[in-house]
C-alpha cells in the first residue's frame, strides 16, 4: 500500500497550494452508484473502478517478488469537451452496447530467427524498444488471463462483443496465429517452435509448456482489427519486400538483417528460457527450421479464421467481407441497435510500423459506408489498429522514418534507398483527411484504437464538431490492461461513453503474473526516456464518462 500512501501525502500537499484545482476535480469524479451505466455496475468490483494493482515499493515484498499490491479503484472522471455548456449528467442511463476491448496481445515466438533481438542494442541507442522484452515468451499466457478475466465479467452481465485492434500476432507468422487463435477459441496451446524445448523439467511450470485455454465464452462474438504487426515482419518489413530490405541494410549493420522466419539460421540464437536471457551473450548459429513459422498474407490470416471450427457467431471477421486482400469491414454488432462499427485495415503495405489508409478503402469503402449510416439515420464507431495520429500519407511515412532512425546517417540513407525502391504509386490519405473526414459526420462518436500501448483519451475536434478516441494499452507492455465500454443513452439528444480499464485477473505464482512484474521491470528500468506512465496514461485516459451530442433525428430511434 506504500504508494497509495505516497499519492495521498503527495495529494494533500498539492492541495495546499492548488486547493481550487482539487476542489473541482473531485466535483467531476461521479459516484459509483447513481450515474454509472448498469453494466458496469453490475461488474464494478472485478474492474480498476473498485481496486487497482499499484506497483509496492516495499524492498521485501520486491526481493520476494511480490511486487504488486491491490490498491483502492479510480472512479470514472466525467469529460464535456463534446456536450455544450451547463449539460448535467443524467442518473440511470440506457444501455445500448457493452463490448470489452483487448489490444496488442502480440503473441509471439520468441524463437524465430526473422527477429532483431541481435540488433536490440543498437536499436536500444537509437531510442527504439521493441526487439526484446523479457516477458515475450509469456504472452499466450497474458492473452489467456485476460480472457478469463473477460468471460468473469461476461458471466455477470451480457457483453455484445469482444473487440480486437490487432497486432494480435508479433512477427505475422502461421504458428503465431493459431496460438492466438486456439486461445481466443479454447484448446491446447503449445508456443514452442523449432527444436521441441522444456526448459524447466515438468509441465505447467515454464512458458513453453503447452496449456489448456477454455476460450472465450461460446456466445460471444469475437471481431479483430489488422495491425502491423498482424501482416510485417517485425511489425516493419512487408515479407516480399524482405530480399530488398536486407540488401540495404546488411551494408549498414548486418545485425539489421531478418532472417526468413522458416529458415534454420538465426543472428542470435534465443532458446526458450526460465530466467530472461542476457542479449550479448547469443551468438548466431544454426537451428532447427520449421515450416509452421510462415509468414502470413492477409488472405491466409484471414483463412486460418475461417477455417477454425467454432459455433461462436463471429471469430475474428466477418463472412462477407468484399476484398479478402484488405481487412475492413463494418458490422452492426447489435441487432436492432441502430449503431454501425466500422473496422479499417491500417496495415501499411508500404512497410513501417505507421498506419496507411489508401485511397480505395477510402473512397469506396469508407465514405459510402458513413454515406449510408447518415443516410438510414445511425451511430457510427471506427475501429482501427493506429490511432488518428499514426495515419500517413507516403512522405508522412517517410518523414516519420527519419525523424526515428536518422540521427544515425548510414541508417538514414538505408531508409532513403529502401523507400526510392519501393512502389511509390500508392495515394494514402493523411491524418488530417482522416479525421476532417469523420468529423464532419455527426453520426461518429468514437475511435476505438490500440498500437501505441498506453492508454489515452483524445476529444478530436470540438462540441461543434468531434468524437472521441480512446486508445488502450497492450497484453505485451505494463500495465497489461484492456478496456470495457458502455455505450449509453441519457435522453435529451446527449449520449455517453462509460469506460473503464481491467487488470488480468492472475494469481501471485502464476506464469501471467510473473509476467506482469516482468513488464514492469522493464518499463521502469528504461525510465526516465520511456516512462512506464506513457503506458498506464494520466488518470482521464482510464476510467471515464465521455459525453457526446447524437443528432436528434438518430435519438430518436434509441
Ligand atoms: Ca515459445
Ligand atoms: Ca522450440
Ligand atoms: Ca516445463
Ligand atoms: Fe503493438
Amino acid at each position: 500500500m506504500n504508494i497509495t500512501r505516497r499519492n495521498f501525502f503527495k495529494t494533500i500537499a498539492a492541495g495546499a497550494l492548488f486547493g481550487q484545482s482539487l476542489l473541482s476535480e473531485s466535483l467531476g469524479k461521479v459516484s459509483l452508484d447513481t450515474f454509472m451505466g448498469q453494466s458496469l455496475r453490475h461488474v464494478a468490483d472485478l474492474t480498476t473502478l473498485k481496486r487497482r494493482l499499484v506497483p509496492s515499493l516495499a524492498f521485501l515484498e520486491k526481493a520476494l517478488g511480490l511486487n504488486m499490491n491491490v490498491g483502492a479503484g479510480e472512479s470514472l472522471s466525467v469529460r464535456n469537451d463534446l456536450c455544450e455548456r451547463g449539460c448535467e449528467l443524467k442518473a440511470n442511463p440506457k444501455t445500448l452496447l457493452f463490448f470489452g476491448q483487448i489490444s496488442d496481445a502480440h503473441v509471439l515466438d520468441e524463437e524465430s530467427p526473422a527477429r532483431l533481438v541481435a540488433a536490440e542494442e543498437y536499436l536500444e541507442k537509437l531510442g527504439v524498444h521493441s526487439a526484446f522484452r523479457p516477458q515475450d515468451d509469456l504472452t499466450p499466457h497474458v492473452l489467456n488471463s485476460m480472457v478469463e478475466s473477460m468471460n468473469e465479467i461476461a458471466k455477470r452481465t451480457p457483453v455484445d462483443f469482444l473487440l480486437n485492434t490487432g497486432d494480435s500476432l508479433d512477427n505475422a507468422q502461421q504458428n503465431e496465429l493459431s496460438w492466438f487463435i486456439s486461445t481466443l477459441e479454447g484448446g491446447e496451446v503449445d508456443a514452442d517452435s523449432g527444436l521441441n524445448e522444456d526448459p524447466l523439467f515438468g509441465p505447467n511450470n515454464d512458458a513453453n509448456d503447452p496449456f489448456v485455454s477454455r476460450g472465450l465464452l461460446a456466445h460471444i462474438p469475437w471481431y479483430s482489427a489488422f495491425g502491423n504487426h498482424d501482416f510485417l515482419l517485425q511489425g516493419n518489413i512487408p515479407f516480399h519486400l524482405l530480399s530488398l530490405y536486407n540488401s540495404i541494410f546488411e551494408k549498414i549493420f548486418d545485425k539489421l538483417v531478418i532472417q526468413n522466419p522458416v529458415g534454420d539460421f538465426s543472428n542470435a540464437v534465443l532458446k526458450p528460457w526460465t530466467t530472461p536471457p542476457n542479449l550479448s551473450q547469443l551468438k548466431p548459429g544454426k537451428i532447427i527450421a520449421d515450416v509452421q513459422r510462415s509468414a502470413l498474407g492477409a488472405k491466409e490470416y484471414l483463412k486460418m479464421h475461417w477455417q477454425k471450427q467454432s459455433t461462436r457467431p463471429v471469430l475474428g471477421f466477418p463472412r462477407n467481407l468484399s476484398n479478402s486482400e484488405f481487412l475492413y469491414y463494418s458490422v452492426y454488432p447489435k441487432a436492432g441497435l441502430p449503431l454501425k462499427m466500422i473496422v479499417l485495415d491500417t496495415a501499411s503495405r508500404s512497410g513501417t510500423a505507421l498506419g496507411t489508409i489508401d485511397e480505395v478503402q477510402y473512397k469506396k469503402f469508407l465514405i459510402p459506408e458513413l454515406e449510408k449510416a447518415k443516410a438510414n439515420k445511425e451511430l457510427v464507431m471506427i475501429v482501427s489498429h493506429h490511432p488518428g495520429d499514426d495515419i500517413k500519407t507516403l512522405s508522412g511515412l517517410r518523414e516519420e522514418m527519419y525523424n526515428t532512425y536518422g540521427r544515425e546517417k548510414s541508417l538514414a540513407e538505408g531508409i532513403k534507398e529502401f523507400f526510392s525502391q519501393i512502389e511509390v504509386n500508392q495515394n494514402y490519405i493523411s491524418r488530417e483527411q482522416f479525421q476532417e473526414t469523420l468529423k464532419s459526420y455527426p453520426n461518429v462518436f468514437l475511435h476505438v484504437a490500440g498500437h501505441r500501448h498506453s492508454h489515452k483519451v483524445t476529444c478530436i475536434g470540438s462540441s461543434s464538431q468531434g468524437y472521441w478516441e480512446v486508445q488502450s494499452a497492450s497484453l505485451l507492455d505494463y500495465p497489461q490492461q484492456s478496456r470495457l465500454f458502455e455505450i449509453v443513452y441519457e435522453g435529451n439528444n446527449t449520449g455517453a461513453i462509460h469506460t473503464c480499464v481491467v487488470d488480468h485477473n492472475s494469481p501471485s505464482g502464476s506464469l501471467s503474473a510473473y509476467s506482469r512484474q516482468l513488464a514492469y521491470q522493464d518499463a521502469t528500468s528504461r525510465a526516465p526516456q520511456s516512462d512506464f506512465k506513457d503506458y498506464t496514461g494520466k488518470e482521464a485516459d482510464r476510467n471515464t464518462i465521455l459525453r457526446f451530442s447524437i443528432p436528434p433525428e438518430i435519438a430518436k430511434k434509441l
